[in-house]
């Protein structure tokens, strides 16, 4: 065969691989390129203490060892600009602000993150891992301080358009078993660990309000139980609702 004979079957191979990827009634084809799916977004929230950021990292290594792309991040902050808000609102003086200010200072934090962090990385083919995302707002400012839901709902949009969640995993357990593993950890309170035991409750019953209202979102786990179970359910989660196939615990 010449050799443009054989350049141009070379390339209608390669434009059929693109064209007819996944069609019914094709034969699997070899890419040239991985195919760049569009990634998912993964929400971790909960009380304090309940074990997000120790989950969303072995989510995280889970995702990895099957070669997808991550980005862990957090609210409030993930990005220079939401981080220098992060250091506002949880270093502040507890009471300087009332629950709508509060509201207001994530909001525009999670404004710049989702600029900044998510929608590139989401963009980009990445799965993100976020460690509390705008539940939290729901539950601590609305539920627990009193925030009207109506401006909560506004306030999200502007920040965040119709962006939702693929997965929300709410991580349940009693306030005190929540509380008590933050004390034993080592670092300063913060603000919203100081409040009393009721406001905690609040934001258990918060955050179980969200997922009763959105069952096609949320997932909730039982967070009482040791890392591996709690992991071990989080797997099972991201596999029925994203379908991906994960290494066991
Ligand atoms: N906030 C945030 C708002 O008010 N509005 C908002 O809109 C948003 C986004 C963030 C604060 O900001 C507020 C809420 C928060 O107060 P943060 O520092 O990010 O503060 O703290 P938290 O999100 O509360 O997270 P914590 O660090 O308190 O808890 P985690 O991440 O849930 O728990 P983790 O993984 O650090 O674990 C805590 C301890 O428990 C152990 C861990 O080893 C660790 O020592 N642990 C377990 N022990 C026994 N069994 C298990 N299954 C365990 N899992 C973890």
């Amino acid at each position: 065969m010449n050799r443009r004979r054989a350049s141009r079957l070379r390339r209608r191979r390669q434009s059929n691989n693109l064209r007819f990827v996944g069609a019914p009634g094709r034969r699997a084809t070899r890419h040239p390129e991985p195919i760049l799916k569009p990634g998912k977004f993964i929400t971790f929230e909960g009380g304090e203490g309940a074990g997000k950021s120790t989950q969303a990292a072995l989510l995280a290594d889970a995702l990895a060892s099957i070669r997808l792309g991550i980005v862990r991040t957090r609210e409030p902050g993930g990005s220079p600009g939401a981080e220098r808000i992060r250091a506002l609102l949880l270093g502040g003086i507890d009471e300087a602000w009332d629950a709508v200010t509060e509201a207001l200072l994530v909001t525009a934090a999670r404004r710049d993150h989702l600029r900044h962090t998510i929608r590139p990385a989401l963009d980009a083919g990445r799965w993100v891992l976020c460690d509390r995302f705008a539940d939290s707002t729901v539950a601590y400012q609305g539920f627990a301080g009193g925030a009207p839901a109506a401006d909560l709902d506004a306030l999200y949009r502007i920040a965040a358009g119709d962006l939702r969640p693929d997965l929300t995993l709410i991580l349940d357990l009693p306030a005190e078993q929540g509380l008590a593993r933050a004390a034993a950890r080592q670092g300063a309170r913060d603000r919203f660990e100081g409040r009393n035991l009721e406001f905690h409750a609040k934001l258990r019953a918060g955050f179980l309000d969200v997922a009763r209202r959105e069952p096609g979102r949320c997932v909730v786990i039982d967070a009482t139980g040791d890392i591996g179970t709690v992991q071990r359910a989080i797997r099972a989660a991201a596999a029925d609702r994203l379908g991906v196939s994960l290494p066991s615990v």
